[in-house]
C-alpha cells in the first residue's frame, strides 16, 4: 500500500512541529507546513505523481522535499524523520496540541523542567512549577491547565469528575450568595458522582431568578454565552465545559432536583412506578393521572425525601440512581427509610494507604505528608513509594527502604513527642513485573507494614497472560493490596483486559484488598467492578496515590466511586482502626 496524501502530509506536519520545537529557522519550518498543506489538498495522489516523476507539480514541493517523498515511497521510511523523532520525543511534540502552548514554550518546559509529556505538564502546572519561568505566572499556568482539560475533553466529549467538581463547587458557592437565592446545588451526572461529566447542570431555588442569572453570567472563565434566558442560561467555559443553570420556585425544589439529577434511566423507572399508582411526575409536581391539574398545579415537594416518600419509596442517595436495582430496593423498604443507609462516607476513612514522597517521585517529604493527613483528621497513613523497576526517578532499592524506615521512625517519634496520636506506616508500591514476579525480594517485603503491588507496564498483554500475572502477584504472601487494578487512565487509555471474576476470586482467596485509586485521572477500580468485587466478598482500600500533600484531598473522588459501588465501610480496610488493619495485613498464615 503506497502512502496516502494524508499520511505524507501528517509526517511533514510532524516534522515541522519538531523542527519548530528545536528552534529551527522559521522559513524552513514553514516550508514543511506549506508542502504538507499542498500535499493534503493536491487533486492527484502523491504516489501517482511520484511514479510519474511529477512531484514538482505540487506547489511548495522543491528538491529537498521531493527527495524525502521519494525515500518514503521507495522504503516506507524516512531516515531524517526517524532521527528527528529520537531527538524530540513524541510526548514533547504532543505538548504542542495544548491550546496556548507554542513551540518556544514546549522547548522551555522540556529543557528547563524536564517535562516530556502532556501528563507531566499537567502535573507540573498543578504543582505550581511553571509559574516561575520567564513570562509565565499563575494566570498563564491556569490557562495551560484549562487548555489540557479542553484537549482531553475533545477526545471523548466528557470531562473527568475531578476536573469538574471544583468548578461546580465554585459556581454553586457564588450562586448561594446571590440575593434571594434559597438553595443551589449541582445536579445531573456530577451529583450522581459519575467518573466523567458531559455537561454541568446546576439548579437554583429563588422566587426571583434575575439576581442568580446575573451572578452566573458574571462568573470568571466563561468563553461563550450559549443562551441567556429568564430562568435558564447556558455557557461554555474556557476549558470547553458546558454549564446549564436553571432557577425554579422554592416550593418545587424537591421535584426539580430529583428530575435534573437523573439518571434518565432512573427517572424512567420512577415515572413508571408512579403511573402504576395512578400518578404522573414531571420536573415540577406529582399529579393524578388523567386529572385536570396542569403541570405546575399538582402536589409539589420542597425536598427529595418527601417526593420519594409520596411515591411509596425509601430515599435513594444520588450516587445510586442508575437503575441498578435501587428503585426495587426503595420500594421494598418503603417511605421514611433510606436505601443503603450506611453507604460509605468520607468521614469513615481513618487513613490513606497510597502516597508518594520525595523518596521516589512525590513532591513532599514524609513529615509534610503526615502533617497534611493529620489536618484531614486521619489516624494513619501508608507511605508507598515506587520501586526501582518502574524506572521512575529514585525508585526504592532494599538499601533505600532501610534508610526510609529510619526517617519514618523519626517522624513517628516527633509526632509522639508533640502528643499527636498518629502513625506513619511504611509500605511500598512494588512493581509487578511482566511475568508476575515482584520487584523486591520477599525478605524486604516482609519488613514492611503493608505492601501494595501494582501493574504499570505491559498492560496490553492478552487476557489470560495478564490475569495469570496479576494472580501470581496476589499469591505472594506479603502483598496486601492490588493498586489501581485496571491501570486505565480516564479519557486517555483503556485498562488491562483482565478476567475480572478470576482476579477477584484470587484476591478473596489470598486475602488481598483491591484499591479504588482516587487519583482524578484513574478512579480505578471503577464503580461497576468495585461493586462486583464486594459482592464476591473482596475487601477494598480507597487511597489517593497522592504525589504531594495537597493530593491527599482527592479522597472524596474515591469515596464517590465507592458510593456508586454500594460500598459500606466494613468492606474498606482503611476505615478500620489501626490495630485491626495491621492484624489483617500480617498474613503469617503462610
Ligand atoms: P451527562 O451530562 O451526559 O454527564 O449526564 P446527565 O445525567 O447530567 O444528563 P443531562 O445533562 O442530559 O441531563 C441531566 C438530567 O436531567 C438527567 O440525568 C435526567 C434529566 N433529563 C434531561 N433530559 C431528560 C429527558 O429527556 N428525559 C428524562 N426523563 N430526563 C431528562
Ligand atoms: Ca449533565
Ligand atoms: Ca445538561
Ligand atoms: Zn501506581
Amino acid at each position: 500500500m503506497p502512502l496516502s496524501n494524508q499520511q505524507v502530509a501528517a509526517i511533514f506536519n510532524d516534522i515541522a512541529d519538531r523542527l519548530d520545537i528545536q528552534g529551527e529557522i522559521v522559513f524552513k519550518v514553514r516550508a514543511y507546513r506549506t508542502a504538507a498543506e499542498n500535499i493534503l489538498h493536491a487533486p492527484r495522489s502523491v504516489a501517482e505523481l511520484w511514479q510519474a516523476g511529477a512531484l514538482d507539480q505540487i506547489p511548495g514541493v522543491g528538491k529537498e522535499i521531493a527527495a524525502k517523498i521519494d525515500e518514503l515511497m521507495r522504503t516506507g521510511r524516512l531516515e531524517f524523520y526517524e532521527r528527528l523523532r529520537d531527538e524530540v520525543p513524541d510526548g514533547v511534540a504532543a505538548m504542542l496540541r495544548v491550546p496556548n502552548v507554542g513551540p518556544k514554550r514546549v522547548k522551555e518546559f522540556w529543557e528547563k523542567l524536564g517535562i516530556t509529556s502532556v501528563d507531566d505538564l499537567e502535573a507540573a502546572a498543578r504543582a505550581g512549577k511553571l509559574r516561575d519561568l520567564p513570562r509565565m505566572g499563575e494566570k498563564a499556568e491556569q490557562k495551560i491547565l484549562a487548555g489540557i482539560e479542553s484537549l482531553k475533553r475533545r477526545a471523548t466529549g466528557r470531562m473527568r469528575l475531578g476536573d469538574v467538581l471544583p468548578i461546580a463547587r465554585r459556581i454553586v458557592a457564588a450562586l448561594r450568595e446571590a440575593p434571594g437565592v434559597q438553595k443551589a446545588e449541582y445536579a445531573g451526572s456530577l451529583r450522581r458522582g459519575k467518573e466523567t461529566i458531559g455537561d454541568l447542570d446546576i439548579l437554583v431555588a429563588a422566587a426571583d431568578p434575575a439576581p442568580a442569572m446575573q451572578v452566573f453570567l458574571a462568573q470568571p472563565g466563561i468563553a461563550e454565552v450559549l443562551a441567556a434566558g429568564e430562568t435558564k442560561s447556558s455557557v461554555r467555559l474556557e476549558n470547553g465545559l458546558q454549564v446549564d443553570v436553571r432557577v425554579v420556585a422554592p416550593r418545587v425544589w424537591g421535584t426539580a432536583l430529583q428530575y435534573f439529577t437523573g439518571s434518565q434511566l432512573h427517572n424512567i423507572k420512577v415515572r413508571e412506578l408512579a403511573q402504576k399508582k395512578g400518578l404522573t411526575l414531571n420536573e415540577y409536581a406529582v399529579s393524578k393521572l388523567g386529572g385536570k391539574d396542569s403541570a405546575e398545579s399538582g402536589e409539589t415537594f420542597a425536598d427529595e425525601p418527601a417526593l420519594y416518600a409520596r411515591l411509596g419509596m425509601a430515599y435513594i442517595p444520588p450516587e445510586l440512581r442508575e437503575d441498578r436495582g435501587e428503585v426495587e430496593k426503595a420500594l421494598e423498604l418503603g417511605p421514611g427509610r433510606v436505601v443503603m443507609p450506611d453507604l460509605i462516607d468520607l468521614r469513615d476513612l481513618k487513613g490513606d494507604l497510597q502516597m508518594h514522597t520525595t523518596w521516589s517521585d512525590g513532591a513532599g517529604d514524609v513529615m509534610s505528608m503526615a502533617r497534611a493527613a493529620i489536618a484531614l483528621g486521619y489516624e494513619y497513613i501508608l507511605i508507598t513509594d515506587h520501586t526501582a523497576g518502574l524506572g521512575v526517578v529514585n525508585g526504592l532499592t532494599p538499601e533505600r527502604i532501610a534508610q526510609q524506615r529510619k526517617e519514618i521512625d523519626r517522624v513517628n517519634a516527633q509526632l509522639k513527642k508533640e502528643g499527636i496520636k498518629f502513625r506513619v506506616l511504611q509500605g511500598v508500591e512494588v512493581e509487578v513485573k511482566s511475568d508476575g514476579s515482584l520487584d523486591l525480594p520477599d525478605d524486604v517485603l516482609a519488613q514492611l507494614d503493608l505492601v501494595q503491588a501494582s501493574v504499570h507496564t505491559a498492560l496490553t498483554q492478552p487476557r489470560e497472560k495478564i490475569t495469570a500475572r496479576a494472580i501470581k502477584a496476589l499469591q505472594n504472601p506479603h502483598v496486601n493490596v492490588l493498586g489501581h487494578p485496571s491501570g486505565r487512565l480516564l479519557n486517555e487509555r483503556e485498562g488491562a483486559d483482565y478476567d475480572w471474576e478470576a482476579l477477584f476470586r484470587a484476591a478473596l482467596e489470598y486475602n488481598v484488598a483491591l484499591e479504588i485509586n482516587a487519583d482524578p485521572s484513574r478512579l480505578d477500580l471503577n464503580d461497576v467492578l468495585a461493586r462486583r468485587a464486594v459482592e464476591l466478598g473482596c475487601k477494598l482500600s480507597i487511597s489517593t496515590d497522592a504525589h504531594s500533600p495537597d493530593g491527599l484531598r482527592n479522597m472524596i473522588l474515591g469515596v464517590t466511586v465507592a458510593r456508586r459501588a454500594w460500598v459500606i465501610p466494613s468492606s474498606v480496610i482503611n476505615t478500620w482502626p489501626l490495630t485491626k488493619l495491621l492484624k489483617w495485613a500480617d498474613k503469617s498464615r503462610v
